[in-house]
């Protein structure tokens, strides 16, 4: 039998995380022969909900699971994991600013940047979901000196997934008909997607919508799809974001499919023009826990335009929170 994998998430008695957990337990993130010990963190204050995910985890008795901690402590959440999720951060309460939930946010981060480089396994991969999640990607890498900045990654899954799920719809497709999406730059109203090299069925995607659909459509509601779950439910995404967080760390630790890629918000190396060392989001390929920017794509004038824009805010974000990189 392999050995287990620790996996941390944080704010796992949250709407995401409770979802995810599950999720990561029944073996869908590593792969139904990897056995997992789940190490899931809360607030000191939601510890007695956590309990109650901690027993629902054991009446599931899943074979995969060789234990559960359940802690508010970073030195025992984080100690020697191999998968950090964060998860767990503040989300955005009515009159609050965005650079108000910034800089609230960006200290968790800091913080567990530091607890990740002092107790977590040397060859840890962390991905970032608690908004916003570029950012505090950022924020984690740069606090964690002794590890690669490489390690740590922010999701923009579930704004691919969005793309390819409102495309499949509108071409009558299967989602697994859809190759090679891109969305570009933040997890933000400034996200952009590009459909340039996408495929249906083999068939380019441009070929089969009319391009204002494309621009007065498709880019502004996949911008705006978690504003428009959040006034339907009532309540932010969470099944669909912890879908998005299984789809990312799996293609990461076992490679995405050939003749495919995925998007995912990486440190910029200056691919593109995108300012080195941002977290932003590029088409990559992943293999075996490390991924790649797929290099040389053709971007349209439309495309460099918008991730022009996406870029200068993550700029404008990285300068609110400069004391903590
Ligand atoms: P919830 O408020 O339901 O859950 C968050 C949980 O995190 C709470 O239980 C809270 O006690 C815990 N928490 C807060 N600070 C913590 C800390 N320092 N250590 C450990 N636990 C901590 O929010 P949920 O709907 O689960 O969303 C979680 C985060 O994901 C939010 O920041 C949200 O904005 C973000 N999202 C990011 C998405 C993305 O694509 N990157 C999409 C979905 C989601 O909006």
């Amino acid at each position: 039998m392999k050995k287990p994998l620790k996996v941390t998430i944080t704010g796992a008695a949250g709407n995401i995380g409770y979802a995810l957990a599950f999720r990561v337990a029944a073996g869908d993130v590593f792969g139904p022969d990897q056995p997992v010990i789940l190490q899931l963190m809360e607030l000191p204050m939601t510890m007695g909900p956590l309990g109650g995910v901690g027993m629902e985890m054991e009446d599931c008795a899943f074979p995969l699971v060789h234990d559960v901690v359940l802690t508010d402590d970073p030195k025992v959440g984080f100690r020697d994991t191999d998968y950090a999720l964060l998860v767990g951060a503040k989300p955005r309460t009515k009159g609050m600013e965005r650079s108000d939930l910034i800089s609230e946010n960006a200290r968790i981060f800091s913080t567990q940047g530091r607890a990740i480089n002092e107790y977590a396994s040397r060859e840890v991969r962390v991905m970032v979901v608690g908004n916003p999640a570029n950012t505090n990607a950022m924020i984690a890498a740069a606090n964690a000196p002794d590890l690669p900045r490489e390690r740590f990654t922010a999701m923009a899954r579930l704004d691919h997934n969005r793309a390819i799920g409102m495309l499949a719809k509108k071409t009558g497709a299967l989602p697994g008909d859809v190759k090679r999406m891109i969305v570009w730059g933040n997890h933000s109203p400034t996200m952009h997607t590009d459909l340039t090299h996408c495929t249906v069925k083999g068939q380019p995607a441009m070929g089969l919508v009319p391009e204002d659909w494309y621009r007065e459509v498709m880019v502004p509601t996949v911008q705006r799809r978690g504003a428009a779950v959040i006034e339907a439910r009532g309540a932010s995404s969470a099944a669909s974001a912890a879908a998005s967080v299984v789809d990312h760390v799996r293609d990461w630790f076992l490679g995405t499919p050939e003749g495919d890629w995925v998007s995912m918000g990486v440190h910029s190396d200056g691919s593109y023009g995108i300012q080195e060392g941002l977290v932003y989001s590029f088409p990559v390929t992943c293999k075996a826990g490390t991924y790649q920017i797929v290099p040389g794509l053709e971007v349209t004038a439309f495309g460099t335009e918008r991730m022009k824009v996406t870029e200068k805010e993550l700029q404008d974000e990285r300068a609110v929170v400069a004391d903590l990189l």
